[in-house]
């Protein structure tokens, strides 16, 4: 699909509210107590716009915690997601899960594992089922640097990759497992190498060009939904802030600062904001009035968020369990 001007500037806006989501919900971290650690993505917010703006409704997300940008453009209202932030009932995960693994079927979201790389075979089994029930559904499993030293992730590219099945496996190479450096736990510079094992496409993508994501996400769309088999797609990108919150509260931001200020000059949103500026897609005035009307989204959704009741505890059980009636999504 050819983007036109208003989808630019919609895959704009999607950046810039995950940004100020985010801004919010770190800077209230210690300030309202909140019981969820935020894990931020800032810095990465081109890879899950990119890869979700041209998905179809009927698709399948599973997103990582670093793709809070996906949970927002594929429907998660600001309310629902700032609530999971406070573990409010009101909020996408009903108070039982942190914002991050929260998941909405009704939305095509599965919730994340707490286990690192634990959705990659899961959404193997989302791709599998799409497959059975004779559909042309694609699955887009989202996940880090350091998932892919997982043996969930070799195990699933292998399936995937036997049976042909409709998934694109998103690396969001970030260049750090927690503290630990991608020197230090990738024998091989590029992830995507790892896709020859398996016989199935591995492409680098600048993941701070979300056109360079949206491209080769597309591609890799149609190879799966023409039953063609899955690819393995890595996205280069940097984290601005640290694991968590709770690194900067400990100080333990253990990275040089020159290279958070070389890939901060790499900002994904200044990337696009530039070259729709450059074709008067966007003026400066625009631009301005943009932020202001993400931050009055946010602000609602701190009021709705801080409103809201917690759970009750004797709902502790409703939601946990699918239900058996068939009622599951199809
Ligand atoms: C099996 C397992 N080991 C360790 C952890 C603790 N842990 C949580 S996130 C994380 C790092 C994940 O790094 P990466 O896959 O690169 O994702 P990123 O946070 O950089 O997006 C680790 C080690 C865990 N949750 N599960
Ligand atoms: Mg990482």
């Amino acid at each position: 699909m050819s983007l036109t001007d208003n989808d630019l500037l919609k895959m704009y806006r999607w950046m810039v509210l995950t940004r100020c989501f985010e801004e919010r919900a770190c800077d209230l971290q210690y300030k309202r107590n909140l019981p969820e650690l935020e894990h931020a993505s800032i810095g990465q917010e081109a890879i899950g716009v990119g890869a979700c703006y041209g998905l179809r409704a009927d698709d399948i997300v599973h997103p990582s915690l670093r793709t809070r940008s996906a949970f927002l453009l594929r429907g998660v209202t600001p309310d629902r997601a700032m609530a999971a932030c406070y573990g409010k009932a009101t909020g996408a995960a009903r108070g039982k899960e942190t914002s991050h693994h929260m998941g909405d079927m009704s939305l095509g979201l599965v919730a994340g594992s707490g286990v690192v790389g634990g959705s990659i075979a899961v959404a193997v089994g989302t791709a599998l089922a799409c497959k059975l029930l004779d559909t042309d559904r694609v699955t887009l499993c989202f996940f880090g640097d350091g998932a892919s030293n997982r043996g969930d992730f070799h195990e699933s590219l292998n399936l995937a990759a036997v049976q042909k099945l409709p998934v694109v496996f998103i690396c969001e190479n970030n260049l750090y497992a927690l503290s630990t450096p991608a020197s230090y736990h990738l024998p091989i510079k590029d992830v995507a190498d790892r896709a020859g094992s398996y016989g199935i496409p591995g492409v680098v993508v600048d993941g701070n060009d979300v056109l360079a994501v949206y491209g080769a996400v597309e591609t890799a769309v149609v190879r799966a939904r023409r039953q063609e088999g899955p690819s393995l797609l890595e996205c280069k990108t940097y984290r601005w802030r640290g694991h968590s919150e709770r690194d900067l509260k400990q100080g333990k931001g253990n990275r040089p600062l020159e290279e958070i200020e070389m890939w901060m000059n790499r900002c994904p949103i200044k990337r696009l904001r530039d070259q729709l500026l450059a074709k008067s897609i966007l003026k400066e005035k625009t631009v301005e009035e943009i932020e202001k009307e993400m931050v009055a989204v946010v602000d609602h959704a701190v009021e709705f968020a801080e409103q809201s009741p917690f759970p009750a505890p004797e709902e502790a059980l409703n939601n946990v369990y699918a239900p058996q009636d068939g009622s599951v999504r199809r």
